[in-house]
């Protein structure tokens, strides 16, 4: 029942009693909350486009996206050519993660996933944390060898798969995408999130970078999510009081300076400024001539 004493309601909502055993009621609110399903598997047959490069991705540019395609520009700005991607655009909202191709590299059906095809047979990649490290030690670079520095990296690294669901499925989610605002939901992630950058901002009081002096895959993996709330993510900079934390601020605004990462962070990107959204990147210079303010100028072309 809801309260009369102005005590707060045991159930949300009031009088809710979870059933025996669930049962899925179908779709739940707008369009971020009601992609998913309590199953696996694709939903249709389609295969995925391949490119001329080792690496194709199917991905977006959320921040587990961003992760994979700011390791991909820092390796070709570091000269490693053997980087070379094409990476294609899958809408999760339309359910392209669901189709037969994607599935075969990622069951989970979640973006990102690679296949690299300079191996035989060709590499599946699903999961970014994993292809972290897969680039790093294929190409011998941005994952230390030394083994202090390459802990700390990957203690980071996992951190970032860790708390990533904390950040986005539950802040995010109920802050900005539910379709309602519940009280105890809000305050439980905020409560978290918060927590979590004061974590970060107590490291970064000591570390240039998060493994240290050197950067690494730890700080991409973990700029495009606490990046991303430095700079307002969920419209939530004043309602989590991001300034407070002044060395995540500053490591946000040095890692964000790096051109791969400018770059990185545009790929597969649909949502924002077009001018900052390359859907599709085939080529180095596809940041010239195909980000989407040049691709709508000239209807919907790509040159
Ligand atoms: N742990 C995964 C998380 C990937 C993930 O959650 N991807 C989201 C977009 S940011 C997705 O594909 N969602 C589609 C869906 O849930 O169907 C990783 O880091 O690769």
């Amino acid at each position: 029942m809801a309260d009369t004493n102005n005590e707060k309601p045991a159930n949300q909502p009031p009088g809710y009693e979870p059933p025996e055993v669930w049962q899925w009621a179908g779709q739940d609110g707008g369009e971020w909350t009601s992609i998913n399903r309590p199953i696996s598997g694709p939903t249709h047959d389609q295969e995925l486009p391949t490119g001329e490069h080792p690496f194709q991705l199917y991905s977006l540019g959320t921040p587990n996206g961003q992760k994979v395609t700011i390791m991909l520009e820092e390796l070709l700005a570091a000269g490693h050519d053997g980087a070379e991607y094409d990476a294609w655009y899958i809408d999760i909202i339309k359910g392209d993660q669901f189709c037969s191709g994607f599935v075969d590299i990622n069951p989970n059906s979640k973006i990102p996933a690679i296949v690299d095809y300079s191996t035989s047979p060709p590499t599946k990649l699903f999961e970014s944390g994993s292809m972290l490290i897969y680039l790093g030690e294929k190409f011998g670079t941005f994952l230390p060898t030394e083994h202090y520095q390459r802990t700390a990296t990957l203690n980071w690294l996992m951190w970032q798969m860790g708390t990533a669901p904390f950040l986005g499925g539950g802040f995010g989610h109920f802050y900005a995408y539910a379709p309602f605002k519940m009280e105890y939901p809000i305050d439980r992630y905020a409560m978290e999130t918060k927590r979590l950058l004061d974590v970060l901002d107590k490291h970064l009081a000591d570390n240039k970078f998060l493994a240290g002096d050197e950067y690494t895959i730890a700080d991409m993996a973990n700029w495009p999510w606490f990046g991303s709330m430095m700079n307002n993510a969920y419209n939530a900079s004043t309602f989590l009081s991001v300034e407070d934390y002044t060395h995540v601020r500053r490591w946000t605004d040095l890692v964000g300076s790096r051109d791969a990462v400018k770059r990185g962070r545009m790929v597969n990107r649909g949502f924002g400024e077009p001018k900052e959204c390359l859907k599709e990147r085939h080529a180095a210079s596809d940041f010239d001539n195909n980000t989407e303010d040049k691709v709508q100028a000239r209807g919907d072309k790509r040159v």
